[in-house]
């Protein structure tokens, strides 16, 4: 397993109002993160950079829950967003958040010189936020200097982002709203499911639009065990390789942190509680998920607290405990 707990001194509990005595605060020891980076995504970056030359405007796509976390600084450094090339920073995933953030983290990335942002469902190709990605992107490109010089009647856009937050997805939803056609580009729950570089798909007629998908390029470099604990929440990071228990763990913390507690029903268990282990093998009991392990006494039966753990974590990720933020967002109006 990728992390252990830390064995603080004296941890201070909380009360919540629910009367749950819970962490007031989830603590981790550093252990080695640099698995977390594949190689190969690097590989990714080199090839989207030579097509740069060719793209009018990116479009960097974020999972709206982490605003803060996991955008790639690699690529403002290699393909130069905000200066190169027109760029619009889209992030996905709204019906996942309480939309009353809005104005935070607007202001957050506003602070950052980052002002073309919208906020997107790709799960719903006729909403506000779809419908106007091309007459954004049409108007921050004809604004550019390349309206100028060219003649040309077809765009080019990048669509860039780390694992798993919606690229093939605004790729699909683009061309089910403005084609009326089918899926185009492979959508998948697990990070990493876009494997050939660069696939150049048509979403808009007149003029005639074209994106190129790309494979998710994570960050090279995961500051704290807690960024990436809510980047494998987002799951843009394989479960495995984080742990799933450790990521069901602090989802648990967040959950209680946030007085939210429907994952009693959802898990079937009797009560909220802070005890990771306890919740998921209760669980797996009432939902007679076993599994079988050879010890000294032969095969035996065992609660399959792993099956637990990904459910629990496919509860959050389909919304079924509520909307969540994973980030604190920096107020810079509180400097
Ligand atoms: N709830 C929600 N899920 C989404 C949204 N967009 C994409 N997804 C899901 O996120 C997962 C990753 O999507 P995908 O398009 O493959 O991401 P990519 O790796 O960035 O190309 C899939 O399970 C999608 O169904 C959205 O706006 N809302
Ligand atoms: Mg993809």
């Amino acid at each position: 397993m990728a992390i252990t707990k830390a064995r603080l001194p004296n941890v201070a509990s909380l009360v919540t109002r629910h009367g749950l005595l819970m962490r007031e605060a989830f603590n981790v020891a550093h252990t080695d993160m640099a698995h977390w980076f594949p190689g190969h995504m690097a590989r990714g970056l080199n090839k989207m950079q030579t097509k740069l030359k060719s793209v009018d405007c990116v479009i960097e796509v974020h999972d709206a829950r982490i605003p803060v976390s996991g955008r790639n600084p690699q690529f403002e450094k290699r393909l130069g967003l905000t200066t190169l090339k027109p760029h619009l920073l889209v992030l996905n995933k709204m019906d996942l958040i309480d939309m009353r953030n809005k104005n935070k983290i607007m202001r957050y990335y506003a602070d950052q010189g980052i002002n073309n942002i919208l906020f997107t469902n790709c799960k719903k190709p006729d909403s506000k936020g779809i419908k106007s990605i091309i007459p954004i992107v049409s108007e921050l490109i004809r604004k550019s200097e390349r309206f100028n010089r060219s003649e040309e009647a077809s765009y080019q856009l990048m669509v860039i982002g780390i694992p798993n937050v919606g690229k093939s997805s605004l790729i699909n939803a683009l061309r089910a709203k403005h084609l009326r056609r089918g899926k185009a580009t492979l959508v998948g729950g697990i990070p990493g499911i876009t494997q050939s570089v660069l696939e150049r798909i048509k979403v808009y007629e007149n003029p005639a639009v074209y994106l190129l998908d790309t494979p998710g390029v994570m960050v090279p470099k995961i500051k704290s065990v807690e960024m990436g604990l809510k980047l494998a929440l987002a799951a843009t990071i394989k479960d495995h390789l984080v742990g799933e228990i450790d990521i069901a763990d602090y989802l648990l913390y967040k959950l209680n942190y946030a007085g939210r507690h429907s994952y009693v029903d959802y898990l079937k268990v009797d009560e909220p509680t802070d005890n990771i282990q306890q919740l998921l093998k209760l669980s797996a009991v009432r939902h007679s998920w076993i599994k079988k392990i050879r010890d000294h006494r032969g095969m035996t039966e065992v609660p399959d607290t792993l099956l637990s753990a990904g459910r629990f974590l496919k509860g959050f990720r389909t919304g079924a405990f509520g909307t969540m933020l994973l980030d604190d967002i920096p107020d810079p109006l509180q400097k």
